[in-house]
């Protein structure tokens, strides 16, 4: 191995071609080239490279880098500046805002925050701004045509105002009076147009008595059926009238002497009604309910057992809802001297209570039918501290209290001890009459 110093024109020639060279070293040459350690395998020889300081001369065009310096640092300075603006453009907005109320619309362009205005080139946000002027602008014109609307509505909203209630009601009575006299043009000439229509009734019924009361105060004071219209809508229905006895007018709805009709019966039966008038039935509950529908009535209950004790109760208020209603009883206003079975106490009470029947349950006792337990229809409560409509016994029996019932009779309450017999029903009857009726 060979020990090469170069000396090498420049730098750049140097490090392209970093050849050896047997030329020797030149006197005051600046850059030195010479081997350094040992070579390797193929020639791979190690070299140390001696350079001087190095300045190097720029082309003039650098300097447009000094210059683009300054212009980035301006830039800087504009994006600042912006900021600063769009802060400021809340309260620039405000303003607007006050602007419009006071109706003033001029432009809003004297009115900038300082700091606002465009300088130097920055298009992007000089442009934003303006857009955003011509945007307030529109947003103006906008609000002061909503102004405008307003105000027209508010004119309308003041002539409305005029009409007053007592404009409005002069108003409907007018059109109740228009419809009154339409009603009765219409009436009249059904009158004479379809004698056909009211012809049949007429001819069924001289007079169309609501109920027994109605009869009694025409003078009837005989016992016995007669034919009622307690609702015109409803059609005819022979009811039995007492009319001798507690004044007369009486309509009687039930009725036990003897046991020959069973009150073990569907609901379709109580609804219609079963038995015969003469003896014993159920009027039947669409006809209570039309007879306590169209007329406030009291009810007179009357009861006498085997050993001839007659007692009665008497209600103030008695209704039977519709068949919808399940034939719901609304009962108060107790007096008598048979005690108020009917509402015996808060676990025992058949006011507001449905009507159950064998076939149907609509009682509240949760764990079965009452009607079907006691054989009857009945407005149960769960189950009962009354039953009128239960099995006829002709005396005094064991087992199930199944027989008609009234809670509060005498001795009932004992009436397990000695004999642990129930007490049995000779004659029963309810019967109904108008509040307001005077014999
Ligand atoms: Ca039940």
């Amino acid at each position: 191995m060979r020990l090469a110093v170069l000396c090498i024109g420049g730098a750049l020639l140097a490090i392209a071609a970093p050849q050896a060279s047997d030329e020797g070293t030149a006197p005051g040459c600046p850059l030195k080239l010479k081997s350094a350690g040992t070579c390797g395998d193929g020639d791979e020889c190690p070299y140390q490279v001696t350079l001087p300081p190095l300045t190097i001369q720029l082309p003039k065009q650098f300097r447009l880098l000094e210059k683009t310096m300054r212009e980035l640092q301006s830039l800087r300075e504009t994006v600042n500046q912006l900021k600063r603006s769009c802060m400021a453009c809340t309260s620039t907005r405000q303003r607007l805002d006050r602007y419009l109320q006071e109706g003033k619309g001029e432009t809003l362009v004297q009115d900038q925050p300082e700091g606002a205005e465009r300088r130097g080139d920055a298009p992007p946000a000089g442009s934003g701004m303006q857009e955003m002027q011509v945007k307030m602008s529109r947003m103006s014109n906008s609000l002061k045509n909503a102004r405008g609307q307003i105000t027209l509505l508010q004119g309308r909203v003041e002539e409305l105002s005029v009409l007053n209630m007592g404009t409005v009601e002069s108003i409907v009575d007018r059109k109740v009076e228009n419809i009154t006299g339409v009603i009765n043009k219409l009436s009249s000439s059904c009158t004479s147009l379809c004698p056909q229509a009211t012809a049949p009734q007429a001819a069924n019924i001289t007079f169309a008595a609501r109920d027994c009361s109605d009869y009694s105060l025409l003078g009837q004071r005989k016992n016995g059926v007669y034919k009622v219209v307690p609702d015109p809508q409803n059609g005819i229905f022979e009811v039995y009238c007492e009319m001798e006895s507690y004044g007369g007018g009486w309509t009687v709805v039930q009725q036990r002497l003897n046991g020959s009709v069973s009150f073990n019966r569907t609901w379709a039966e109580y609804k219609n009604g079963f038995g015969d008038l003469r003896g014993e039935f159920w009027l039947g509950n669409d006809h209570i309910h039309l007879l306590t529908k169209t007329r406030d009535v009291v009810l007179r209950i009357e009861l006498e057992d085997f050993q001839g004790v007659r007692e009665y109760a008497k209600y103030d208020e008695f209704y039977v809802a519709n068949e919808f209603l399940r034939y719901k009883l609304s009962i108060s206003g107790y007096s008598g001297t048979a005690g108020n079975a009917l509402s015996y106490d808060k676990h025992f009470n058949h006011d507001q209570k449905f009507f159950s029947t064998p076939d149907k349950d609509n009682d509240m006792y949760p764990s079965g039918n009452c009607g079907a337990y006691y054989s009857s229809g009945w407005w149960f409560d769960a189950c009962m501290s009354a039953n009128l409509n239960g099995k006829y016994y002709h005396k005094r029996y064991k087992g199930v209290r199944n027989g008609i019932f009234w809670g509060t009779w005498h001795n009932m309450s004992s009436e397990y001890y000695p004999t642990s017999y129930r007490q049995a029903f000779k004659t029963v009857r309810m019967m109904i009459r108008p509040k307001n009726y005077a014999p």
